[in-house]
């Protein structure tokens, strides 16, 4: 099910950095150009680029028109996730199973790549061969912006580690997970509303399955560390693998996470009853979402 959209944008990424270092769209300092392959052709899920697509066309958008802002989400993504392992932050090795950009580069060059990758976003979504209306393109860079910026991403980065080694408390956690990793899921869907032209109605109405979405996302990965833990340590411990992060598996347990990770899914796929069997993908990907092995 993801796999096409995956292969359709690594495609689309491969093609355009390969190109765009070659005619000179991206001024070649090649050890940057390589670095940002290494961060975003890597092997990930494609998640947020599949929702984007996904979601612009069960909405009627015409198909291709989502490829430019579904890449540019995923740049910056990658650029989240370098940034993310650098020594700073999570000081991370690995990535996907291959050296994290820092390891494989060097430090400067991983905040560059981060950098370069997190513009080179907001440059697809605006690109002149997306085939989207100006107005179509302010309303994504609005969202994106706001969704990744310090009212979203980065601002629960922040909040994520001034809680570290602290009892976060449910509120906390809740909010650290929508702001960091629930935001960009949420844009995620609501971009492709966007793309296709929805009212405000609809738009609201997507925004609200992305945020439930997200939600099942983030549960579903405190769920793989405890499953991954207790896969190594022979029990299941409630513990986040990150050390030093609250959880709200540790306050609650495992069985209340399956049983609300049911809940979002529910509740997530009931926004999806007006649009029928147009939306049996996006109900495929909710029910991947929450039961995901990686
Ligand atoms: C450093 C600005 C800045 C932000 C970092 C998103 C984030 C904020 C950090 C990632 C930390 C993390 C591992 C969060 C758990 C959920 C998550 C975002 C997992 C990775 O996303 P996937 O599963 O990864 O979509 P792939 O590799 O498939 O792209």
């Amino acid at each position: 099910m993801l796999k096409s959209r995956a292969t359709q944008v690594d495609n689309f990424l491969t093609g355009y950095l390969n190109a765009a270092a070659q005619n000179g769209e991206i001024a070649r300092p090649e050890r940057l150009v390589s670095a940002m392959r290494h961060g975003v052709l890597n092997g990930g899920k494609r998640i947020r680029p599949f929702f984007v697509m996904e979601i612009a066309q069960m909405l009627g958008a015409e198909e291709g028109l989502a490829l430019y802002p579904a890449a540019g989400l995923e740049c910056l993504h990658s650029y989240s996730l370098v940034h993310d392992d650098l020594p700073a932050m999570d000081d991370d090795e690995l990535r996907r199973g291959k050296p994290t950009v820092h390891i494989a580069y060097d430090e400067a060059t991983a905040i560059l790549a981060g950098d370069a990758l997190l513009t080179l976003a907001f440059d697809l979504t605006v690109h002149e061969k997306s085939g989207l209306l100006p107005k179509t393109q302010v309303e994504l860079v609005r969202s994106l912006a706001r969704d990744s910026g310090v009212g979203g991403m980065v601002g629960g980065q922040q909040l994520d580690l001034d809680n570290e080694n602290k009892d976060a408390g449910e509120d906390m956690i809740s909010r650290i997970h929508a702001m960091k990793t629930g935001a960009l899921i949420r844009y995620s869907c609501e971009a492709g509303a966007i793309i296709a032209g929805s009212d405000q109605e609809e738009r609201q109405n997507i925004r609200r399955y992305g945020e439930l979405v997200g939600l099942a996302f983030q549960l579903a990965d405190d769920l793989l560390d405890v499953t991954s833990d207790a896969a190594s340590m022979g029990k299941a411990t409630g513990k986040d693998a990150d050390a030093g992060k609250s959880t709200l598996i540790a306050i609650h347990g495992v069985e209340w996470a399956l049983k609300r990770l049911d809940q979002l899914v529910e509740e997530a796929e009931s926004l999806l009853a007006p649009y029928g069997e147009k939306a049996d993908i996006i109900r495929a990907a909710t029910q991947f979402v929450a039961k995901r092995q990686s």
